[in-house]
């Protein structure tokens, strides 16, 4: 245990070497190499059009991102919002946002406009990428907002066919002026409800970004022998999540790979996507490792021959999934990897070889973090084998939360220690493995619900006195809200108004899908909701 466990200190090291980080900001770093030459590889494709940007076009289309948005007056430390599904566009225009230094921020497509407003004016963005059919939100909020065309390929050529084309159009933009961004400098500006109470903005510099990216180019390089012009990776997961930005956006184009864009799960279309473009690396979260799965026992043929390796994130996944998994596709490397927001997506990754197949853990700690599993009732640290809380440190940690001093001091220690909220314990060779949560967060396949949202819309209704929101477990999604709802006396309210009073309100993803009716909430003396307790009583029920 001694190189990566210290009883002393209670910390676990990685056990991968330690990585340099370059000390320049993010797009010098990524341009050397986006600047390689690529041979004709293709950075991009759409996976129903089929429309490509190679690598050749992608540094220049980010050039002329740039150089189009310091016309439109962003500069340095302004904040962008995209709210898209994914698109061969998406990377552009963060990569195009972070030249000149000014701040990405992201969004579900589907958000409500209440929800797009509160986002909007806490990260105080002030120009919006969405796509043609929602200009309107932004129009009623009175934020400039430019529509990305949804499909087709952008001809370098053509000009002034839309503000989108006008504003990539220059072919050869004249230098950007680019004021020194330094490292520290906030690069996005994410969204996450971390261990408690509400969304909050997760604050993530150039240097968060810089050490995720390093993972992929140092490290998981090294690992997987991944090939400039070798890997095919099919991104279905949003990449308005931390999990497909630093992944499938930042990571994979800085690696070099080809990233196949799906903007919608269909399972056939899915199919399609890995014969046609001979895709060999999937991310996935556990629904869609489902649903691969469910396909590969039904179609036959050489289509799943390219596949290599399927990663699963972003929520727990069952041990009956993995093994149905690896039961039906044999030769493809099945991993984990865990991350939160907080973290830039940066915390552990599975590697497979001929001896070790602990498919069910999360891998091992990443390069330059560190891990402490903590008892949450007395504060010790504990050794191996032992579970508790998990904390994180290293330099892929947010700088904090938007200004909330106050969350940040209850998620951050003064030594830079991340509360992750997950429970968790390190087995005897280093690997990480999640049994539970501590925190409030739900995650419906893989996308964060925080209750206290759903509980604030909830109480608006005359007739709803208190309500409380949990997780209920779920055979498709993981899990779903649930709401505990006290009514006034002699209300006539049924579940259904319930759920549709806070659908209305909410993206469709965030919907409450169960109500129970009760007499009480537990609430501490405080007034704070026990969740434990709400989580008992749906063993009740
Ligand atoms: C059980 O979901 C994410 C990030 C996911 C991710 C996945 C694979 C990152 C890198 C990677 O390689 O971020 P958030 O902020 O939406 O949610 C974070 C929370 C974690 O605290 C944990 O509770 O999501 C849960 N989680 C997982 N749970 C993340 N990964 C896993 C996992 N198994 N593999």
């Amino acid at each position: 245990n001694s190189h990566w466990y210290s009883p002393e200190t209670g910390i676990y090291h990685s056990k991968h070497p330690p990585v340099n980080l370059p000390t320049d900001p993010f797009l010098d770093v990524v341009s050397h190499i986006f600047s390689k030459p690529h041979n004709g590889v293709s950075a991009l494709i759409d996976s129903t059009s089929g429309h490509t940007i190679p690598y050749s076009h992608l540094y220049p289309l980010v050039k002329s991102m740039a150089y189009g948005l310091h016309q439109m007056g962003i500069s340095q430390g302004d904040v962008v919002l995209i709210l898209l599904p994914n698109s061969i566009y998406f990377p552009v225009i963060v990569f195009g946002v972070l030249y000149l230094g000014a701040v990405v921020t992201t969004m579900n497509p589907l958000s409500t406009l209440p929800e797009i407003k509160k986002q909007t004016l806490d990260s105080n963005a002030t120009l919006a990428f969405t796509l043609p059919d929602c200009l309107g939100k932004f129009h009623q909020l009175g934020l400039r907002a430019i529509g990305v065309p949804e499909t087709g390929g952008f001809d370098l050529k053509q000009m002034g066919m839309s503000d989108f084309d006008k504003l990539i159009g220059e072919k050869n933009p004249i230098s950007v002026p680019r004021t020194a961004i330094r490292q520290e400098d906030t690069a996005a500006i994410m969204y996450s409800s971390g261990t408690t109470g509400a969304c909050k903005g997760v604050v993530l510099t150039h240097r968060n970004l810089i050490s995720m990216i390093e993972l992929f180019v140092s490290f998981e390089a090294s690992q997987y022998e991944y090939s400039s012009e070798g890997n095919v990776h099919l991104v279905v997961m949003p990449m308005f999540h931390i999990y497909g930005l630093s992944h499938s956006v930042l990571g994979l184009l800085s690696l070099g790979s080809t990233v196949v864009v799906m903007k919608k799960f269909d399972a056939d279309e899915m199919v399609k996507a890995i014969g046609r473009y001979r895709v060999t690396h999937f991310t996935a979260v556990p629904p869609l490792l489902v649903a691969l799965t469910a396909k590969a026992k039904i179609v036959e043929g050489t289509v799943w021959k390219s596949l290599k390796q399927v990663c699963c994130g972003a929520a727990p996944v069952t041990r009956k999934s993995i093994e149905d998994f690896v039961q039906t596709l044999p030769h493809v490397d099945f991993i984990q990897g865990y991350g939160m927001t907080e973290s830039t997506a940066v915390g552990s990754r599975g590697f497979n070889t001929e001896k070790c197949r602990k498919h069910t853990s999360m891998g091992l700690m990443a390069p330059n973090m560190e891990a402490r599993v903590v008892d949450w009732v007395t504060g010790s640290f504990l050794p191996p084998r032992r579970s508790g809380e998990l904390w994180l440190r290293g330099p892929a940690v947010m700088k904090g939360y938007l200004n909330n001093p106050e969350a940040t001091a209850i998620t951050i220690d003064e030594h830079g220690w991340l509360r992750t909220g997950d429970i968790v314990y390190f087995d005897e060779e280093g690997y990480l493995h999640i049994l539970d949560r501590l925190k409030e967060i739900i995650k419906y396949k893989g996308f964060q619900i925080a209750p206290a949202e759903l509980e604030a819309i909830l109480v608006t209704h005359p007739d709803i006195l208190d309500a409380a929101v949990t997780s209920a477990k779920d055979e498709e999604a993981g899990e779903v809200p649930m709401a505990f709802v006290l009514k006034r006396q002699g209300s006539l309210l049924s579940e259904a108004a319930v759920i549709d009073y806070v659908a209305m309100q909410v993206a469709p993803y965030k919907k409450v899908r169960k109500v129970v009716f009760t007499h009480s909430i537990p609430r501490s003396a405080a007034g704070k909701i026990l969740r434990r307790e709400l989580r008992g009583l749906i063993s009740r029920i």
